[in-house]
């Protein structure tokens, strides 16, 4: 059913690769003479986006060096008749495949295929020459993109080389969402020269921070109110810049430009053609939209049991309890602390036989510590040789997670380790009898900087550019680039770690339970709603992270993720009483809704705080409560249609101009509005507005 057009086109081509970053160089900061009569400052675009542009470095790359006053814009950019690119030589031809006619060379002939996928959407891909293969050893690429109308690249800014791969494309009006995972202090992006990065971490939310999953998906409501879609299915390191021409820079360091473009015409049937293109949300059983409760460090089973008592002594609804790790003993996965939570089994037991579910996490690390013949989720795995190895595709990866010591780290690309970790999961059950899983850590975190001994000075490990990323590092608190999993390269697999650990905990925990599988994923990809569904991270106990998980939860449905929550009351720092009952009062409607909290803080349950706070605590879940069978329809709808389950008002109300930039209050489905309190010492609902990075402003 596939319509395919080949556009060739070989002609004018010039490769261009960035030299590694100059650091510790400053910016110039005199005004070029040169400046006057050059492109307007928002229509520039970035030709040194790493650090340490200098005027020198910058004309040396044939760029255009001017100073600016205008926050972030860039002050190295390309000219408009840029000496890099291609240009269209050939004509459309209309083949079986997207291959026909195309030499294999490695002369980087670009050529492009354009697929034309039912009505509504369209699909292109760019290929480049020296990817290893046979098939990619051919170049397909773009010509005219806007084939895909709505979506206008010129030729001119395109940049092809092996590590290094760059488009631009112009978009029809700045109304824009989406891209993740990041903090992102508005749901309307602000595209005054903003950069955020992709590459999945281990990070608490931070302004511009790349987090745990990768997302290049974008929703931009055009002038006309007609909205398209974005996907740059890519899972290498990368970065996209926000200009104010609008236009969108999407920067890669492998694999190839991946374009899909869904046409809409309004932002419900861009998620629906998305996630029906990526794989449409999984059903989430009826008890996972109750309330549910966790917490690091409850420490013993006497405190959770004291927890539990509490909620059901002031009768808050309550449907689900989770054990961070802490339930383990010594932080090793497939146990259980049979001093501190001796008893953990038949608690279990008890609680479902209230009618409760409970949730266990798992991180994906395994101790190679342990004695020889003592802890059979090592010594299965190194017999079956599931892990990710080092360089040398032999020998196991080693870093420091939570467990003492060492431990390697399962490589679920693997079929084998689907098999080995379906098999824990299994056993398990007979001892801890879950509903569900928690798998958390899997970016996969890592506590040094690339596995021991360290990383190899090679491009794999250190890339001529590296994207904008925290620590400007891509081992960072992760593995080395050019380990290697059974997927490809770390380098190429990394941000798809989450992603791959996800489908096979589904099935095991189907599976394990013979019902309708629960997990709960920390890192996640495209396409990962299909089998899991995600909290938005180590949040931090502030008004203003209370606000911006209402934006994350907005985003995640986009993403086709709609099973998706803030940790309420904040995880890291001590919580108040009234920004944890406001939070309360928020979280009773996040489509996942559970109070979650970090080691050491204060508890915040709740039942803790009294009487007072638990009525009202009580009455919010209530209402969630008594909407459920509305709920469950819209996750129902969205299973099956792929529809969002928490929407914008924007996603409902696209002509009214002024919805597009609410991001304070949120719908479910299209017919119930949530309008929380977001402000300290506040009891009315404010205008609010934002400033770029800073708090938001109220009038
Ligand atoms: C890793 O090494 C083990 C043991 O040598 C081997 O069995 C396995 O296939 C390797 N996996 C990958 C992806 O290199
Ligand atoms: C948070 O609360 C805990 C327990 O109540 C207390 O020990 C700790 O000092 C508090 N932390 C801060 C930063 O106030
Ligand atoms: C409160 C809150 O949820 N804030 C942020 C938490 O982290 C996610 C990303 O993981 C952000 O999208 C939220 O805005």
């Amino acid at each position: 059913t596939y319509i395919l057009y080949t556009c060739m086109l070989i002609s004018h081509i010039s490769f261009y690769f960035f030299p590694g970053s100059v650091l510790g160089q400053s910016f110039c900061s005199g005004e070029d003479p040169r400046c006057s009569g050059d492109i307007p400052v928002k229509r520039r675009i970035d030709c040194h986006p790493q650090p340490g542009a200098s005027q020198e470095n910058c004309e040396a790359r044939g760029c255009t060096w001017c100073s600016t006053d205008v926050l972030n814009a860039p002050w190295c950019f390309f000219p408009e008749d840029s000496p890099y690119g291609y240009s269209l030589s050939g004509n459309v031809e209309k083949t079986a495949k997207g291959h026909a006619g195309l030499a294999p060379t490695w002369v980087p002939v670009l050529g492009l295929a354009v697929v034309f996928w039912r009505l509504c959407r369209c699909y292109f891909t760019i290929l480049c020459p020296t990817c290893e293969g046979e098939d990619k050893d051919i170049t397909k690429i773009i010509i005219s993109l806007s084939i895909c109308h709505r979506w206008d690249a010129s030729l001119a800014d395109l940049i092809f080389s092996n590590q290094y791969l760059q488009i631009t494309t112009t978009v029809p009006s700045t109304s824009v969402y989406g891209f993740g995972e990041h903090e992102h202090p508005s749901f309307k992006h602000s595209m005054d020269f903003a950069t955020y990065g992709m590459f999945s971490r281990d990070q608490s939310p931070a302004p511009f921070a790349n987090l745990y999953g990768v997302h290049p998906f974008y929703l931009c409501v055009e002038t006309d109110s007609n909205a398209h879609g974005v996907l740059l299915l890519n899972s290498n390191a990368q970065d996209v810049s926000l200009s104010p021409n609008p236009s969108l820079t999407f920067r890669t360091i492998g694999g190839i430009l991946d374009f899909y473009v869904f046409l809409g015409p309004t932002p419900e049937n861009v998620v629906q053609q998305y996630t029906e293109a990526i794989g449409r949300p999984h059903m989430p059983a009826y008890w996972s939209l109750g309330f549910q409760l966790s917490r690091w460090g409850y420490g013993s089973i006497d405190v959770l049991k004291e927890t539990v008592d509490r909620m059901h002594y002031y009768d808050i609804p309550y449907d689900v309890q989770h054990s961070d790790i802490d339930y383990m003993e010594r932080r090793l996965d497939f146990t259980y602390d049979k001093e501190n939570y001796a008893g953990l089994p038949e608690y279990i037991q008890q609680l479902k036989e209230e009618g409760m579910h409970y949730v266990l996490i798992l991180d994906p690390f395994i101790s190679k510590d342990e004695e020889p013949g003592t802890y059979k989720p090592y010594d299965l795995g190194e017999e079956m040789g599931v892990w990710v190895n080092n360089s040398d595709g032999v020998t196991p990866a080693v870093g420091k997670a939570f467990p003492d010591g060492h431990s390697v780290f399962p490589d679920y690309t693997n079929p084998r380790t689907v098999e080995w970790w379906t098999q824990l999961c299994l056993e398990l059950k007979d001892v801890l009898d879950y509903d569900g899983f928690w798998i958390d850590m899997n970016e996969p975190s890592n506590f040094e900087r690339g596995q021991y001994p360290g990383c190899a000075d090679n491009d794999i490990n250190n890339p001529p550019y590296v994207p904008s990323i925290s620590d400007h590092a891509l081992a960072q608190k992760t593995l080395c680039p050019d380990s290697k999993t059974y997927l490809g390269e770390h380098y190429n697999t990394h941000s798809l770690f989450g992603w791959s650990q996800t489908a096979p905990t589904f099935h095991a925990t189907q599976k394990a339970t013979g019902k309708r599988a629960f997990v709960l994923s920390r890192s996640t990809f495209v396409g990962s709603g299909k089998h899991g569904g995600h909290w938005l991270g180590d949040n931090f106990s502030q008004w203003k992270d209370m606000h911006q998980s209402i934006i994350g939860i907005l985003e995640f449905n986009l993403f086709g993720i709609p099973y998706i929550g803030a940790d309420i009351c904040g995880f890291n720092y001590n919580t108040t009483y009234e920004l944890c009952l406001r939070w309360m009062q928020l979280g009773s409607f996040y489509p996942f809704s559970r109070n979650h909290n970090s080691e050491e803080n204060s508890e915040q349950d709740p039942a803790v705080f009294g009487a007072e706070f638990a009525e009202i605590s009580r009455e919010t879940l209530q209402i969630r409560y008594s909407l459920l069978p509305y709920l469950y329809t819209l996750f129902f709808e969205s299973h099956v249609h792929g529809n969002t389950v928490a929407r914008s008002l924007m996603h409902e109300f696209t002509s009214d101009q002024q919805t597009h930039e609410i991001d304070t209050a949120f719908l479910w489905g299209p017919a119930f509005m949530i309008a929380p309190v977001l402000q300290e010492a506040s009891t009315v609902i404010k205008k609010c507005y934002h400033t770029r990075i800073k708090e938001m402003n109220c009038a």
